[in-house]
């Protein structure tokens, strides 16, 4: 079939990349080929296999389209299609009895991002705030890692990624972007070729990123904070530190040099399995280019001690001195500098009483009835659920699918597909995907905002989750401005209230840059701290300050300088493995685990086995093996690789739990302890045991 139009839109994935993308609308107006936008200087005309195919996922015949309402027991999957009027009525009879047998806070309106449109991802606080419904704290991404970059910086901001162009020395560090933002590929790769930038990625195990890489840096989980603690100390002992650009721009001090000098590379040999050579040739590397970009990742903060690791990582380059150099300095997201007034969207002014603040990571523990997770207030009787798939994607499974199947709770999920998560409800909702609504997004990884309106007609009864919200609204008495507004509006005096101009003004451009002046993005004028110096000695309690985030520890236990903090969970008798879930090139946490090109990818769920601990448990390729811990158990077949060290098991992720033979998901075994200091999943830090399935 023809192409009838192009269209400009935006990838509303949970990917930092945030594609701009031109849509090719056919004939019969369905999608056809998606191609990334060629003038937009990050996208610059590539994207990821998943998302050139959306037209399977849009047109997909499992998509949902009319209203559910569970007739089987919860989890059996047995459905009936009711109208929308019948559902809704549901829900608000279910939603207004828990409040008044239990109060407003046992109802919890649950999402996260699987769409970054701040409209449809955002506007269920609204309906929270003007119910005083139970708050959720949003712990499940990015938690851990703004705690130890802003720890050093006072700001979750750095370095625009196009300068990645003036580098000589490229450090990928803890993200593995040929799978979760395929741009930093394209940036890092045109340094390379342009001026013979070295590209050094550091990783638990050989990614496809690092097979591109110059220098791939293969240590053992948990362990970055001591190779950074070393690359420190040899800086120092080679006087490779910028000692001018530390007296000026940090806290620096004697007690600070001291602790770095037991930091030695055999010390750091020792807990990362890396070779002393290799840490000395970093070293060099970094010494003799300090012209070089951190690309600090999420990955190697979903670690216990991963908020200490970020924060020792982000020292390297401000000892270097790198900051000061076009194409140098630190990256890891720009979610602190959009500006965007979000009050109408959320309602933030609606709210007549405090709420409590649930941890989503403790779903689990909280749908189980545990009187601290649930800050020892009333049990959690009533869900909204979008844009989420918890019951693949939040920790401790074993509680969370117990939680679920609880009969006393009611659940609503709202969805483009019979997830997990919504065959564990009473009642499911079809929604819309992004090009058939409007919204806006903003680039973690970059520094624009980006319109997405839009293109086409959602199938069947699919509505919208703004469409929902004021419905929902109406039904529940609540009371808001926005509830009145249709989404353009809302976007428009968003736009406006920000200083940003008319939505009009910006569609037509497509993009509103925010990007800080390149002084303001290398700290040129000081760190973002009083004093305007970057902290090699982090204060928490003040890091705590710059967000509404909670302590989950007693600050005291926290180390007072940048080092190696041994509270991963470490191996024993039982259990000699450490498992990591990284994710997958052609799923999105869930998303794309449906579309057929995807599945090709991966075809089902595995784990990748060193061949000396293959030999040692007698385990041969594509055999199954049961991987354990105190959590539970989950089935996976092996893939025998050589690309980590021993003792490292990777099995990458997230499929559907149906997809493993038994039924039970990865996050089976991952703990839901929230990590210090503020709370986050450490979804690669897992001692487990393994051996073959019989
Ligand atoms: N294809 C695809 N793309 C995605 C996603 C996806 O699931 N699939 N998820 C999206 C989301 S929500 C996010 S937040 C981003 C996340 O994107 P990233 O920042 O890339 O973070 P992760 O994907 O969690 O992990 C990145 C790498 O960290 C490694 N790692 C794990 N533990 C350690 C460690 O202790 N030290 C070191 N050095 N490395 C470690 C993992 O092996 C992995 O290769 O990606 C987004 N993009
Ligand atoms: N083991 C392990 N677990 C992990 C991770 C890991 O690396 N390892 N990564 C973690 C991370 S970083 C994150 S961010 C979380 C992400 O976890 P989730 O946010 O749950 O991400 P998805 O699994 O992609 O689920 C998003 C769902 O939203 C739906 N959706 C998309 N757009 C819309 C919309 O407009 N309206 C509605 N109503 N629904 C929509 C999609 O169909 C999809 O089912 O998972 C975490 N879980
Ligand atoms: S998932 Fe990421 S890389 Fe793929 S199109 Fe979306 S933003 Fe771009
Ligand atoms: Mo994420």
């Amino acid at each position: 079939m023809s192409v009838a139009r192009i269209e400009r839109t935006v990838c509303p994935h949970d990917c930092p990349s945030t594609c701009a993308l031109d849509v090719e609308i056919l004939e019969d107006g369905t999608m056809g080929r998606v191609r990334g936008a060629k003038d937009d200087p990050y996208t610059a005309g590539v994207i990821c296999e998943k998302v050139a195919r959306y037209a399977e996922r849009t047109h997909h015949p499992d998509r949902l389209l009319y209203p559910l309402k569970r007739v089987g027991a919860k989890g059996e999957g047995k459905f009936e299609r009711i109208s929308w009027d019948e559902a809704l009525d549901i829900v608000a009879e279910k939603f207004l009895a828990a409040e008044e047998d239990f109060g407003a806070e046992s109802v919890w309106p649950y999402y996260y991002a699987g769409t970054m449109g701040y409209v449809m991802r955002d506007g269920i606080d609204r309906l929270r705030n003007a119910k005083n419904y139970s708050r959720q704290y949003g712990t499940i991404c990015s938690m851990i890692s703004w705690a130890g970059y802003v720890a050093g910086t006072g700001r979750l901001q750095g370095v625009n990624p196009e300068e990645m162009a003036q580098s000589d020395v490229i450090v990928i560090w803890g993200t593995n972007p040929v799978h979760t933002q395929v741009n930093v590929m394209t940036h890092a790769m045109k340094a390379r070729k342009e001026r013979g930038a070295k590209i050094v990625v550091v990783d638990i195990y050989r990614t496809a990123t690092m097979q591109q890489a110059d220098m791939g840096v293969l240590l053992k989980p948990g362990t970055d904070g001591a190779l950074a603690c070393a690359l420190m100390h040899i800086l120092l002992r080679d006087g490779k530190a910028d000692r001018e650009f530390m007296s000026k721009y940090t806290d620096f001090s004697s007690e600070f040099e001291s602790h770095l000098e037991s930091w030695t590379p055999e010390r750091a040999a020792d807990i990362t399995g890396l070779d002393v050579a290799q840490i000395e040739e970093l070293a060099a590397l970094l010494g003799n280019n300090p012209r070089a970009f951190f690309r600090l990742g999420y990955g190697f903060t979903r670690q216990r001690n991963g908020a200490t690791a970020m924060h020792a990582a982000l020292c390297v380059p401000a000892m270097l001195g790198a900051w000061q150099y076009d194409g140098g300095g630190a990256f890891h997201s720009n979610s602190g500098t959009w500006g965007i007034d979000k009050s109408l969207i959320t309602g933030s002014d609606l709210a007549t009483k405090p709420q409590r603040l649930l941890d989503m990571c403790e779903l689990g523990p909280i749908l189980t009835g545990d009187q601290k997770a649930l800050k020892n207030g009333p049990p959690v009787k009533a869900m909204l659920i979008q844009n989420c798939n918890p019951a693949v994607v939040t920790p401790d499974q074993e509680l969370v699918r117990q939680g679920f199947k609880r009969d006393d709770l009611f659940v609503v999920v709202h969805e483009q597909f019979m997830t997990d998560t919504a065959e564990l409800a009473d009642i499911v909702l079809p929604a819309t995907m992004f090009t058939e609504h409007e919204d806006f997004y903003t680039r973690g990884g970059h520094t624009r905002i980006l319109y997405g309106p839009k293109i086409q007609e959602g199938p069947g009864e699919t509505r919208s989750n703004h469409w929902l919200f004021k419905d929902l609204a109406k039904r529940l008495n609540a009371k808001g401005a926005a509830f009145e507004m249709e989404d353009r509006e809302l976007i428009d005096e968003t736009f406006q209230k920000s200083g940003f101009g008319s939505l009009n003004e910006v569609a037509e451009e497509g993009y509103i840059e925010r990007a800080d002046s390149v002084a303001d993005a290398h700290y040129r004028d000081g760190f973002a701290w009083d004093d305007g110096r970057f902290k090699f000695a982090p204060d928490w309690p003040a890091t705590q300050e710059r967000k509404a985030v909670e302590f989950v520890c007693d600050p005291a236990i926290l180390p007072k300088f940048a080092d190696h903090w041994e509270t991963i969970e470490a191996c024993d008798e039982v259990h000699p493995f450490r498992l990591a879930t990284s994710p997958a090139r052609a799923f999105l946490n869930t998303s794309f685990t449906e579309t057929p090109g995807s599945q090709k990818r991966h075809p089902e769920p595995t784990v990748f086995v060193h061949p000396d601990d293959a030999v040692a448990l007698n385990i041969n390729e594509d055999d199954y093996v049961t991987v354990g811990n105190k959590r539970g158990e989950v089935i996976l077949k092996a893939k025998i690789f050589d690309g980590m060290q021993r003792g490292v098991m990777i099995a990458e992720s997230l499929f559907k739990n149906k997809a493993h033979k038994g039924g039970k998901g990865i996050n089976t075994l991952i703990g839901s302890d929230p990590v210090p200091p503020f709370g986050g999943a450490a979804f690669h830090d897992c001692a487990v045991w393994v051996k073959p399935h019989p």
